[in-house]
Parts: C-alpha cells; sequence; structure tokens
C-alpha cells in the first residue's frame, strides 16, 4: 500500500506565475512548499521554447477555427486558452515517449512537430488521423471521450515491460473524467507501475455542463488517490507551473513509481467547437476574468521583465508564426483529392455481401455522373 501522503495533490494548484508574469517567489511559504515538493522555476531558455511553442500553436489555432467558416474544415475544437497545457507537456516529452490526444489537442500535435495539415485531416472529415502513429509515436486523436487512456495505459505497460524507458502521456477533458474508462486505464497502470501520465485540462466544461454538475470532488487530482496514483493538481494558464509538474511526473513515471494523475486548471476561451454557441451557457464576466489569466501574456510578461525577450525577438517570432498560418491556409485552400470508393476499405479484410453490393451501386452512380457532366436533355421532363 502507498502512502497516502506522497499521493496527495498540493493544497492550491501549483503556480510560479501570477497573471501579470511576476513571480510567486514573493509569498516564501508558497516557494517553500514547491520547493519541497521538488519543483522548481524551469530555465528562462527553455521557458523561451515554451513561449515560442505558444505563440505558434495560437496563431494555428486562429487559422483552423477560420478555416472552419471557410468551409475547409468541418470541425474545429479549438485550444485557445489552454496553450500553456497543449505546449508545455509536449515539449517536456521525449522522443521514445507516446502521446495520446483528444478531439481538442490539435495544438499539441503541432507542438510534437505533426505536419499541420496532416494534424487537420481527421477533423476535415477524412477516414484517417492523416499522420502516422508509429513514426510520430502520437496515436489519433480520440473522439471517444476516454478511451485513449485505457490505450495510453496499455502503451505504457508495454514500454515498460519492454525496458524502453518511455513514458506514455494521455490528455483528458473534465467532463471525460466521469467516464468508466478514466478509471479502468488508471487503476490498470497503477497496479503495474506503468508509466503513463494522465493530464486532465480541467477546462471546467463539458460542451455546457459545468464543472460543478459533472463532479462533487474537492478537484479532479483526488480522483487519483483512489487508485494510488500520485496526484498534482497546477495552474494550467502558468506556463513555468506546467513545465516543471510535468517534467516531474515523467521523472516519477519513468523511474518506475507508477502512473501520476495532473490536473491543470485552465479555460477554453473559444465555444466547445464552431458548432457550439457558448454565450448561452457562459457569462461575459467569467470570460473577462480568464481573458486576464493568458498564459502566452504572463510568460510573454515574465520574460521581457527578466531582459530575457525583447521586441524585436518577439516581432521575429510573430513573423514566423504568420508564414506557419499562411502555409496551412496554402495548402488548406487545396482541393484534396478523394477517391469515394475508400468508403469501403479499411472495415472488414472480407467485405460483407451488403458492403460489396452497396460498393457496386456507388461505382455505378459515379460512372453515371460522368457521362452526366454534359448532359443532352431529350425530353421535355429532362428539360424542367
Ligand atoms: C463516450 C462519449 N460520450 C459522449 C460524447 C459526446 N461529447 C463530445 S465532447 C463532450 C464533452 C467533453 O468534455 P470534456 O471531457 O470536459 O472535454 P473538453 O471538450 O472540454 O475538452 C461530449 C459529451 C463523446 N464524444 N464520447
Amino acid at each position: 500500500m502507498s502512502d497516502i501522503t506522497s499521493l496527495l495533490p498540493c493544497p492550491q494548484p501549483v503556480r510560479f506565475l501570477d497573471p501579470d508574469g511576476s513571480t510567486t517567489e514573493h509569498d516564501p511559504g508558497t516557494a517553500a512548499t514547491l520547493e519541497a515538493r521538488g519543483y522548481s522555476i524551469p530555465a528562462e531558455e527553455d521557458l523561451l521554447a515554451v513561449w515560442r511553442g505558444m505563440v505558434i500553436g495560437r496563431r494555428f489555432d486562429t487559422q483552423a477555427t477560420a478555416l472552419t467558416k471557410q468551409g475547409r474544415l468541418a470541425v474545429y475544437p479549438s485550444s485557445r486558452g489552454q496553450d500553456a497545457c497543449q505546449v508545455a507537456p509536449v515539449l517536456a516529452l521525449g522522443e521514445q515517449d507516446w502521446l495520446f490526444p483528444t478531439y481538442r489537442d490539435s495544438m499539441a500535435l503541432v507542438t510534437r512537430g505533426i505536419d499541420p495539415v496532416e494534424a487537420l485531416t481527421l477533423l476535415r472529415g477524412d477516414w484517417h488521423c492523416g499522420y502516422d502513429p508509429v513514426a510520430t509515436r502520437t496515436a489519433p486523436q480520440c473522439t471517444p471521450l476516454s478511451t485513449q487512456i485505457v490505450h495510453a495505459a496499455g502503451a505504457a505497460d508495454g514500454m515498460r515491460r519492454r525496458g524502453t524507458g518511455g513514458v506514455a502521456l494521455g490528455f483528458i477533458g473534465d467532463g471525460a473524467t466521469s467516464e468508466g474508462d478514466f478509471h479502468e486505464g488508471l487503476n490498470f497502470a497503477a497496479v503495474f507501475d506503468a508509466p503513463l501520465v494522465v493530464l486532465v485540462q480541467n477546462n471546467k466544461y463539458a460542451i455546457s455542463v459545468p464543472l460543478a454538475k459533472q463532479s462533487k470532488a474537492p478537484a479532479l487530482a483526488y480522483k487519483g488517490v483512489g487508485y494510488g496514483v500520485r496526484s498534482e493538481q497546477v495552474d494550467g494558464n502558468d506556463p513555468a507551473a506546467m513545465l516543471s509538474v510535468m517534467r516531474s511526473a515523467y521523472a516519477h513515471a519513468r523511474a518506475g513509481h507508477g502512473p501520476v494523475l495532473v490536473e491543470a486548471h485552465t479555460y477554453r476561451m473559444e465555444a466547445h467547437t464552431n458548432a457550439d454557441d457558448a454565450t448561452r451557457y457562459r457569462t461575459s464576466e467569467e470570460v473577462d476574468d480568464w481573458t486576464g489569466q493568458d498564459p502566452v501574456v504572463r510568460l510573454q510578461a515574465y520574460l521581457v521583465a527578466r531582459g530575457a525577450l525583447d521586441e524585436a525577438r518577439i516581432e521575429e517570432v510573430r513573423e514566423q508564426a504568420e508564414a506557419f498560418a499562411a502555409d496551412v491556409r496554402t495548402r488548406m485552400h487545396a482541393e484534396p483529392k478523394v477517391d469515394p470508393m475508400a468508403l469501403f476499405e479499411h472495415v472488414y479484410a472480407e467485405p460483407t455481401p451488403q458492403l460489396r453490393e452497396q460498393a457496386e451501386m456507388v461505382r455505378a452512380e459515379i460512372a453515371g455522373s460522368a457521362h452526366a457532366a454534359h448532359p443532352v436533355p431529350e425530353t421535355e421532363e429532362a428539360t424542367r
């Protein structure tokens, strides 16, 4: 049995940077607590990489939202506001580690170095995820809530058995922690000391359902304790805290001490997806309050105040972000080549008689419409 005190999360979310970018070091109590828990503010160089990743990631996110309005993307769940949760945990992963994202985590995929157009393939409506999961060590984005946690637990256990030294990071939303797979995955990983790190992005809503109607837990992080899983809560809009806590979680899992559950307190600034109207269930005061806690502004203010970042570098990265978005735009505007017959592939090794029959109907329909490209009206009915 584990010692419960070693599992319990910090009573307050771990934070190094206040919303204005000043450090929490002015509070000796906080500083001592964080140090005792093994957290320290990361080096400037590492924070500069996180800042750059967030600037590019956010520009990508804005571009993807615009593409839904232009009919180029079927759906896009924005992670604007959750930028620190998307970027810092991924930058801290090693090459041998695996990432298990949800539909919300496209910014994380881009941070992982996946081609942004490939990353958007699924949300464009294609039948596959666009990138090679094995080559990128990144599973396809999961839409069925929480199923990725059992996949991640299995992958983590596989890495442990093979002795690869890798860890699996599974992203999940606050609402999805009510799903059975989350609990089964955590329990399995704990029993086998699998190197799994689960990051709950608590953005306060499951579409329109607020957290209070989802869970009575004092914090979602406590859900790990019942399974014997080390748990932590962190300010998800503080990129420095995110980096420090995630690094510590990976080190714990990698060393064979078992899984870690991290709850990041954050907020999704946009609606659930482009198909949702968030003004129906959130107040503008609440949104304004979170606008004042923006993770990109917060880290930029800290780095500028320390002299680690100046206007010239900010402008340079802004231009890089613009070029990144322009490239996504150009390539997403190109008409994709789609083969309608692909609808019938990859479901059964041996297609069923019904599928074969349907495939023939589609083939005939396509052949017919090719002839109908310049139809010659023969009857009065045909000209109506
Ligand atoms: C098993 C399952 N049930 C229901 C849904 C429909 N659904 C899609 S997103 C969502 C809300 C999820 O909220 P949360 O886990 O907090 O993640 P967020 O979208 O806020 O990132 C629901 C209920 C689904 N995709 N899968």
